[in-house]
C-alpha cells in the first residue's frame, strides 16, 4: 500500500532541506512544462526525488511538475505525480516551501489516487501522509516523530485567496469579502504547501485559486498539486471543489493540466458552492 512510500517521503525530506540550506536561489535560462522559469533548487530536487523513487521496485513510473513528460518501465504497480518543490517564487524571501506527492493504482488519475503526502520546510521539518489514515511526521531531536493532527472542523476563521485581484470575477470578489465582513483573517503566504498547512493546523478556513481573467484554468496543477491536497482534505474532514464539482471527480486530459480550485472545512465550501452555481 502507499504507507511503504513514507520512508523514502523522510529520506527525501531530509535531503531536500540539505539542499536548500547549501543551494543558492537564483533562476536557470530553462523552464517547465508549465512555462515557469526553473530555479537550480527545482531542478535538483526534482532528480533527487527522482532517483529515490526509481529506486523502489514497487514503482511503475513517475511523473513531476518538472518533467514535461512521464518516465514509465515495466515493473512495479504504483505512479507517483509530484511537485519537488512547491513555492518557487517565495523562496528568495526565505519563506516556507514544500513537496507535494499523489500516489496512484494503474494511471494517472483522479479516481485512481490511492495517497497523497506533503513535506513542509519550515522552522521544523514535517510530513503530512494520507491513504486510509491521515498522519503528520515531525522530525525532532535526529528522529521521526508522529505529531498530533486533528479533523477539520466545520467551519474556520482563516481566508487564503490566491490569483491576481484585479482578474478575480465580481462574484468571486463578492465572496471573499463576505468572508472577510464574517470575520476571516486573511493568512497568504503565496506558498500552496504551508498556506493549506496552516489550515489544517488552525482547523479549519478556506484556500482558493479561482479562474481569473488572465488565467481562466486558474493556476494550480491537478496531478501535482490540486489532486494530492484535495484527497488530504477529504480525509481531514473538509472539501475540496472548483467551484462546482468535487476535484477527485475531475478527468485528466494532459499532465501539466490546472483548474480553478478551493479547499477547506465543510461550511466554507459550501459557501463558495452557492456562490458559483
Ligand atoms: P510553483 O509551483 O511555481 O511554485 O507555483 C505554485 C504556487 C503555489 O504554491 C501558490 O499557492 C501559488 O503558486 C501562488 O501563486 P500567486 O503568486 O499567483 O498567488
Ligand atoms: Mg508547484
Amino acid at each position: 500500500m502507499s504507507e511503504s512510500f513514507i520512508p523514502t517521503l523522510q529520506k527525501c525530506a531530509l535531503q531536500i532541506q540539505e539542499l536548500l540550506k547549501a543551494t543558492p536561489t537564483h533562476y536557470l535560462d530553462s523552464t517547465n512544462a508549465s512555462g515557469d522559469q526553473q530555479l537550480g533548487v527545482d531542478v535538483k530536487a526534482d532528480c533527487l526525488i527522482e532517483k529515490e523513487l526509481l529506486d523502489l521496485e514497487f514503482v511503475c513510473g513517475i511523473c513531476s511538475e518538472e518533467k514535461s513528460e512521464a518516465i514509465l518501465r515495466d515493473q512495479g504497480t504504483f505512479l507517483v505525480a509530484y511537485d519537488p518543490l512547491d513555492g518557487s517564487s517565495i523562496i528568495d524571501a526565505n519563506l516556507s516551501v514544500g513537496s507535494i506527492f499523489g500516489f496512484y493504482a494503474g494511471a494517472f488519475a483522479a479516481d485512481k489516487l490511492i495517497g497523497a503526502a506533503y513535506i513542509i520546510y519550515g522552522p521544523r521539518l514535517e510530513i503530512v501522509f494520507a491513504s486510509t489514515t491521515l498522519i503528520r511526521y515531525t522530525y525532532h531531536r535526529g528522529k521521526w516523530e508522529q505529531a498530533p493532527l486533528s479533523m477539520l472542523q466545520k467551519k474556520g476563521k482563516i481566508n487564503a485567496p490566491g490569483g491576481t485581484q484585479k482578474h478575480w470575477s465580481p462574484s468571486h470578489k463578492k465572496l471573499i469579502d463576505s468572508l472577510f465582513d464574517e470575520g476571516y483573517r486573511l493568512r497568504y503566504s503565496g506558498g500552496m504547501v504551508p498556506d493549506l498547512h496552516h489550515i489544517l493546523i488552525k482547523g479549519g478556513g478556506l484556500f482558493s485559486y479561482p479562474q481569473t481573467s488572465d488565467s481562466p484554468k486558474g493556476k494550480l496543477r491537478k496531478l501535482f498539486e490540486v489532486f494530492p491536497f484535495a484527497f488530504i482534505y477529504e480525509k481531514a474532514g473538509g472539501a475540496a471543489i472548483d467551484g462546482k464539482r468535487r476535484l477527485l471527480e475531475l478527468e485528466i486530459q494532459s499532465l501539466h493540466e490546472s483548474t480553478p480550485c478551493f479547499f477547506g472545512s465543510v461550511s466554507e465550501i459550501q459557501k463558495v458552492k452557492e456562490s458559483y452555481e
